[in-house]
């Protein structure tokens, strides 16, 4: 062959390699919701509100009837998103305080450092909730390290913990944003002085009232978990989360555009205390609750603007969850419940945050990829845990045998191929290690509960903790409630799926 020759061939050859490389590379975004319901957006069923955009999404893409997270609390969830790692195998997962320190430690394999090895840019936007620091915790005023940096993003810009825990500051990498060094903040969980004002001392200054929890230091007239001091100059306005979000997203968004990117956005909405910016207060029947499902949905549609005036909708997948079930009252008198009429937040499920039912876990679950993914509802069980494994692939980046132990790769079922396959089981949890735990099996559901006092959450009302019995299994195919324990008529069922559920606890893993 002429030198010319194997030029060409080199050429061509390496033109095929990275249109191959770019089909497979799209960029991925991946939206989750705080406290969001399978029953709270128009496109699975809610009729007291509109959601326009998060339909769009739904009708350009697969909605998912099983789709899951993995707990019924934040940190949990959020932990096995990020490592596809079960978080009821690990102690310290359960919802983090304030002063938590980093959760995960740098070096984990995580989806944005697998990600990262395929040559994608990575950022996390928006809540983080899962510590930040060395084991002392935080250091506010000084590096917030280790942090997202240290397990596979290039940037971060973060809510650090709730947005009812403190402190109302905004981290961007590895500092608080805005922070003046003449007036450092202080965060602890004692009241830091006999005159410091709270939610108990002042309640009647207060701009809405708690109803548990939540009594401790007044920032923005809304009173927290936790105390703190300081840092005036950095601190956020409630009404002002969702925006600064879309902002910082689109800045990013724009900045790397050229290359592939992953970004999580991690949206503080529809959690306490639910403050949506003004223009959006009072747009829905059902009080803030509501108000901010819509404010979440205009956020969802800012960024397909910002997608589709970069021409990048046909080369982005988008996926669509939220990190547990719903809640009315979370610790605010917002009137959620009382203003909810017909709405059911759970759908059909019972159960909501906190609790193992279906209500806890099965949330809304959409993928889109413009002109790639064909339209469907899926009735495929699919999980958050899963996206890790399942992007890795898509990537061809390699997952070694111990990182992502639970992560199942389901990237067939994501995009819509035809005949492909789900999870044949789940585990479902609601907070931190062991505890109780939801297994799903096609249509069985076994609940185990192994806590004292089993929390059979109504969706409404979450201090009602009505004693359940260690074992319950229920037939969702004709009852996806979860009212009628067969666990007597069906023996069979139930020690295989207790010996199942044993099992997979016992291995430690669950990724074949
Ligand atoms: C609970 C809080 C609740 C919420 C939850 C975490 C009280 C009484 N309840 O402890 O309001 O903050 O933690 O929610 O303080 S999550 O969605 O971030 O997991
Ligand atoms: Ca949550």
């Amino acid at each position: 062959m002429s030198k010319l020759r194997i030029l060409l061939v080199a050429l061509v050859g390496s033109l095929f390699t990275q249109s191959i490389a770019a089909a497979d590379k799209p960029n991925i975004i991946v939206i989750m919701a705080d406290d969001l319901g399978y029953g709270d957006l128009s496109c699975y069923g809610a009729t007291a509100l509109k959601t326009p955009n998060i339909d769009k999404l739904a009708s350009e893409g697969i909605r998912f009837t099983s789709g899951y997270c993995s707990a019924s609390t934040c940190t949990p969830t959020r932990y096995s998103f990020l490592t596809g790692n079960y978080a009821f195998r690990r102690k310290g997962t359960g919802i983090a305080a304030p002063t938590a320190p980093a959760i995960i430690e740098p070096g984990t394999v995580t989806i944005a450092s697998l990600l990262q090895k395929a040559g994608y840019k990575t950022a996390v936007i928006g809540k983080w909730h899962l510590g930040l620091g060395g084991p002392d915790g935080p250091d506010w005023n000084g590096e917030l390290n280790p942090g997202p940096r240290e397990i596979g993003f290039d940037f971060n810009f973060l809510l650090p913990t709730t947005n009812d825990r403190v402190p109302q500051v905004y981290v961007r990498n590895h500092r608080v944003l805005n922070l003046d060094p003449k007036d450092p903040l202080w965060v602890g969980n004692k009241k830091p002085s006999e005159d410091h004002p709270t939610g108990i001392t002042h309640r009647n200054t207060l701009k809405m009232d708690w109803s548990h929890g939540h009594n401790s230091t007044i920032h923005n007239g809304i009173s927290r978990i936790g105390f703190y001091t300081g840092g005036q100059a950095a601190r956020f306005r409630d009404e002002d989360l969702a925006d600064k979000w879309v902002e910082q997203s689109n800045e990013w968004i724009t900045a790397n555009k050229d290359k592939p990117f992953f970004l999580f956005f991690a949206s503080h909405d529809i959690h306490v205390p639910r403050i949506p910016h003004e223009r959006f207060m009072g747009k829905t029947t059902l009080g803030y609750r509501g108000d901010c499902i819509i404010q979440l949905d205009w956020c969802v549609g800012e960024l397909m603007k910002t997608l589709d005036r970069l021409k990048l909708a046909e080369n982005t997948i988008i996926v669509f969850c939220s990190d547990n079930g719903p809640v009315m009252d979370d610790g605010y008198k917002d009137f959620a419940l009382e203003r909810r009429g017909d709405h059911r937040a759970a759908g059909p499920f019972s159960g909501g945050k906190y609790s193992v039912f279906e209500g806890g876990t099965r949330t809304p679950f959409i993928t889109r990829w413009k002109g790639r993914i064909k339209p469907a509802v899926s009735d495929e069980m699919v999980c958050t845990i899963d996206l890790a494994a399942s992007f890795a692939t898509m990537t061809g980046v390699k997952l070694e045998k111990d990182a992502c132990t639970d992560s199942f790769n389901v990237l067939g079922t994501l995009l819509g191929s035809r005949g492909a396959k789900g999870r044949d089981h789940l585990v479902e949890q609601d907070n931190g290690q062991a505890g109780n735990y939801g297994l799903r099996v096609g249509n069985w559901k076994l609940q185990r509960h192994d806590r004292k006092s089993a929390r059979n959450v109504v969706v409404g009302n979450p201090l009602e903790n009505t004693k359940v019995p260690q074992f319950q299994l229920f037939d969702l195919e004709k009852d996806q409630a979860e009212k009628k324990n067969v666990i007597a008529e069906q023996p069979e069922v139930a020690n295989r799926l207790k010996a199942q559920l044993a099992k997979l606890i016992d291995d430690g893993r669950s990724r074949p």
